[in-house]
C-alpha cells in the first residue's frame, strides 16, 4: 500500500509564494508511484489572504489541504496543528517541514523520499552536508547566524551528527511525532525554537536520522518573520534542555553522592578522631566506622536517586544491602590500606590547618576514598542496580 506523506507549508502573508510553490511541488513529486503525497497549508489569517489563493487552488486540486488559524500562532504554533491534522484527520505516515518562499527547492523531495523508503524516522535538508549550501546572496549577518549558530548548537548540545539543525526542510514519520509532540509544550516552542527542540528530542529518542544536502534560496517575494527574539530563545533552549541533561545523567547523580558521602566519612571521622577514638590505636577503628557511614548513606541515595529508576522493592533491600557491603569489600579495605601505607611510611601527626587543623590522616583517608569510588562505580552498576532486562 502507497504511504501518505503530507506536505505542510505554514504560511504568513506568502500570497504570491504559495501560488508558485504548490504547482512546483507537485510537479517534483509527480514521479514518486510509491507515495500518496498531499499538501496542507497552514496559514495564521494571513493579513494579505494568503487562505484565500489557496482556497481557489483546491478547486481543482483534491490533493491540497487548508488549515486556518484564527490568530497568528508562530511557526512552531502552526506546525504542531499542521501535524495533529496531518497525522489525525488525514492519516499520514510521514509529513514534510517546508517553507513557502521558495527557499526550499522541491526538486529534492524524492531524495527525501528515497531516504524515507531506506527506513530513516528523520530526514533533514542540510545545508552544511558536504554538496548542500547556502545562498550566497545571503546577507552576511544570516549567514552568520545560520553558521555560527549551528556550531553553538552543536557545541552546547555536544552532537555533531547532525549539521544543520535549524533547516526547516525536514521530512517526520508518525512514530516520531508521537514520541515528540507530547514533549513539546510550552510557550518557548511556539517560535522558530520548535525546530531545534523537535530534532532534539528526536535524537534523544534515537530515532533513524539523516540529512540530504540541500541549496537554500534566499527567498525573492515577501519578507523574513524571524525576529531576534529567536536567538534569545535558542540560546535558552539549548542551555536550558543541555543542564537538565546533565543534572539528570547518572554519572552526574553518582558524582554528587559521592561527593556527600565523601563529606559525611570525612567529617565523621575527624569528628571522632578529636573525640571518642582520640587514641592512634583507635585510628582504624575510627576509619572503619567512618566508612561505615558514608556506605549507608550511600546506599540510601543511591537506592532513592542514583539508580531510582532501578529502585529496589522493599523485600530487596536488606539482602542488597548486604550484598552492597560486600561489593564495598574492595573499597574498605583499600582505605583501610592507605591508611596503614600512610601511617607506616610518613606516620601520622598535623599537617595543615584550613580553618581547622588538617592531620596527615585526613589526607590518607581522601587518598582512599577516591581510589576506593572508582572501584564502587563499576560495582554497583555491574552487581547491585543492574539494568532491567528490556522486555
Ligand atoms: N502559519 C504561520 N506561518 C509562519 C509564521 N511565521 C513564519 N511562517 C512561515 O514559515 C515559513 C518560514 O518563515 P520565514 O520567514 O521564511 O523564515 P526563514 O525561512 O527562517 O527566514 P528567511 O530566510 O528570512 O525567509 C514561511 O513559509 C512563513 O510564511 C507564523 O507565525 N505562522
Ligand atoms: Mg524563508
Amino acid at each position: 500500500m502507497k504511504k501518505k506523506v503530507v506536505i505542510i507549508i505554514p504560511t504568513y502573508n506568502e500570497k504570491a509564494n504559495i501560488q508558485l510553490i504548490v504547482p512546483r511541488i507537485f510537479a517534483a513529486v509527480a514521479g514518486a508511484k510509491n507515495y500518496d503525497i498531499h499538501v496542507l497549508v497552514v496559514d495564521d489569517t494571513s493579513p494579505d489572504k494568503t487562505y484565500e489563493v489557496v482556497k481557489t487552488m483546491m478547486k481543482d486540486n483534491n490533493k491540497l489541504h487548508l488549515l486556518v488559524n484564527p490568530q497568528k500562532s508562530g511557526l512552531g504554533g502552526a506546525y504542531l496543528k499542521g501535524m495533529n491534522y496531518a497525522f489525525g484527520q488525514l492519516k499520514a505516515d510521514y509529513i514534510f517541514e517546508f517553507d513557502a518562499d521558495g527557499s526550499h527547492d522541491p526538486s529534492r523531495l524524492p531524495y527525501f523520499l528515497a531516504k524515507i523508503g531506506d527506513g530513516y524516522d528523520f530526514v533533514i535538508g542540510g545545508r552544511y552536508k558536504d554538496g548542500g549550501s547556502i545562498d550566497p546572496a545571503w546577507p552576511l549577518i544570516r549567514k552568520f547566524y545560520s553558521v555560527v549558530g549551528n556550531l553553538v548548537i552543536m557545541l552546547v548540545l555536544t552532537d555533531f551528527r547532525i549539521r544543520d539543525w535549524t533547516s526547516g526542510y525536514r521530512a517526520i514519520s508518525r512514530s516520531v511525532y508521537e514520541a515528540v509532540v507530547p514533549e513539546m509544550t510550552g510557550e518557548r516552542f511556539s517560535g522558530y525554537t520548535w525546530q531545534i527542540g523537535f530534532l532534539h528530542k528526536a535524537v534523544r529518542h534515537h530515532f533513524r536520522i539523516c540529512e540530504v544536502p540541500i541549496h537554500f534560496v534566499d527567498r525573492k517575494i515577501g519578507q523574513s518573520k524571524l525576529g531576534s527574539e529567536y536567538i534569545k530563545n535558542t540560546l535558552l533552549y539549548i542551555f536550558k534542555a543541555r543542564f537538565e541533561e546533565i543534572i539528570n545523567s547518572r554519572i552526574f547523580k553518582f558524582v554528587v553522592t559521592g561527593g556527600s558521602c565523601t563529606l559525611i566519612q570525612l567529617i565523621s571521622f575527624y569528628l571522632l578522631r578529636h573525640t571518642f577514638f582520640a587514641s592512634d590505636q583507635w585510628l582504624q577503628l575510627a576509619n572503619f566506622l567512618s566508612i561505615e557511614l558514608a556506605i549507608i548513606c550511600n546506599f540510601a541515595i543511591s537506592n532513592a536517586w542514583t539508580f531510582g529508576d532501578r529502585c529496589l522493592a522493599p523485600h530487596q533491600i536488606m539482602p542488597q544491602f548486604v550484598k552492597f557491603n560486600f561489593g564495598s569489600v574492595f573499597s574498605i579495605l583499600i582505605q583501610l590500606l592507605v591508611m596503614t601505607l600512610g601511617q607506616k611510611f610518613w606516620g601520622l601527626g598535623p599537617l595543615i590547618t584550613i580553618f581547622i587543623p588538617i592531620s596527615k590522616e585526613n589526607l590518607y583517608q581522601l587518598l582512599g576514598i577516591l581510589i576506593g569510588m572508582f572501584i564502587n562505580f563499576f560495582i554497583y552498576s555491574r552487581f547491585i542496580w543492574k539494568q532491567k532486562p528490556t522486555s
